[in-house]
């Protein structure tokens, strides 16, 4: 028999090589027909935009191989806002768009960013998002089987009520207000004096219709689609705290994608993640987002001054000086240390760092 040729090697190898690649490679896989995607809110809230962008991007960077179908307004969680990233590591749902709220009964660290009076500004929670809180937060995650991809945002939540102006900690005492289900919050509201009634923001709206409630607390880019000033002539824009949003995905389902379409994923999470938060902060921070949606998005916003918006459909809305934020921040000094704890020092010690020692 004829001695083995050796210097075949590598063309072998080479050979081998590429058709691993090759299996490897988005044009092999074989892609589910659909990747349900979960988002508690309706597409026309900027939220919603942004999970609608994520879905054509997806579509268009791999090559219309791969079909997200967002699920708006929590259906495939019949309402049960909370449950989202539980199904989501259990696969019953592939990824979801959440915000960190709904995410905190599976991630407690969520909870850094619903810490009352602890982060205030854009400028602070970027940091904390590009510094050792957010990575903080996506290690968690991937220990309960989730993926983190990327940042959105729901925003700085603002108070709304129908029955007066709320400048000082006393003009809550009683007020009825709708929150999210999640400790923290009935915590701050029942510290404040408030009488908190927690309720799916699918049972929300019909609360507000039917006076249920006095009012209610969330970003710019829920009261405007949700026309919170028919039910609260009263809004305070605080900044008390905020709810970023987390592009996510089930752990199992996605380790076994190949790395081309991890990375398609992965580059629309990030565009789609800079589209909708440049959304929710257009009007809020200057002309910079506006700046941003016109010229690396060729979007114009058809709400490009929010608070002026309300205001002119007979709202009140306040602002808070210095002196108030600091009586606000006194009276749930008790919620942020109860919850500092709760969330672990270490990342506490994290948070602060990430802003700049605060
Ligand atoms: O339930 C809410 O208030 C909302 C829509 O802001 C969230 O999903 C956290």
């Amino acid at each position: 028999m004829k001695k083995t040729d050796w210097r075949i090697l590598p063309v072998v190898v080479t050979v081998l090589c590429l058709g691993l690649l090759f299996a490897r490679s988005g044009d092999a896989f074989e892609f589910k027909k659909e990747y349900k995607m979960q988002l508690n809110v309706g597409p026309t809230f900027y939220w919603g935009m942004g999970a609608t962008k994520f879905a054509e991007l997806v579509k268009e960077k791999t090559g219309g191989k791969m079909n997200v179908k967002p699920y708006y307004s929590s259906q495939l969680l019949k309402g049960a806002q909370l449950k989202s990233a539980q199904l989501v590591a259990n696969g019953v749902i592939d990824c979801a768009l959440e915000s960190t709220i709904n995410i905190s009964p599976v991630i407690p660290e969520c909870n850094v960013f619903s810490l009352p009076f602890f982060i205030n500004t854009f400028d602070n929670l970027d940091k904390m998002k590009a510094g050792q809180t957010g990575k903080a937060v996506f290690d968690a995650m991937a220990r309960k089987g989730l993926v983190g991809l990327d940042w959105a945002e729901n925003g700085f939540r603002q108070v709304t009520n129908n029955k007066r102006v709320i400048q000082r900690p006393e003009d809550m005492k009683g007020l009825k207000l709708r929150v999210v289900g999640s400790p923290i919050f009935i915590d701050i509201y029942r510290q404040l004096g408030a009488d908190p009634v927690n309720m799916n923001w699918g049972d929300a709206v019909t609360a507000f219709q039917q006076g249920v409630v006095d009012g209610q607390e969330n970003p710019v880019g829920v009261l405007v689609p949700v026309q919170i000033w028919q039910y609260n002539k009263y809004a305070t824009f605080w900044n008390y705290l905020v709810d970023p949003l987390i592009f996510y995905w089930n752990q199992k389902e996605w380790n076994a994608f190949p790395a081309d379409v991890k990375k398609a994923v992965k580059e629309a999470a990030a565009e789609a993640g800079r589209f909708e938060i440049a959304l929710c902060r257009a009007g809020l921070d200057g002309e910079k987002s506006i700046k941003i949606l016109k010229s690396e998005f060729n979007y114009t916003m058809e709400v490009p001054e929010p608070v002026k918006f309300m205001e002119n459909k007979g709202m009140t809305v306040t602002f808070l000086s210095n002196t108030d934020v600091a009586a606000f921040e006194a009276a749930t000094k008790p919620v942020l240390d109860k919850w500092a704890k709760e969330i672990g020092e270490d990342l506490f010690v994290k948070a602060r760092a990430d802003m700049g020692g605060k």
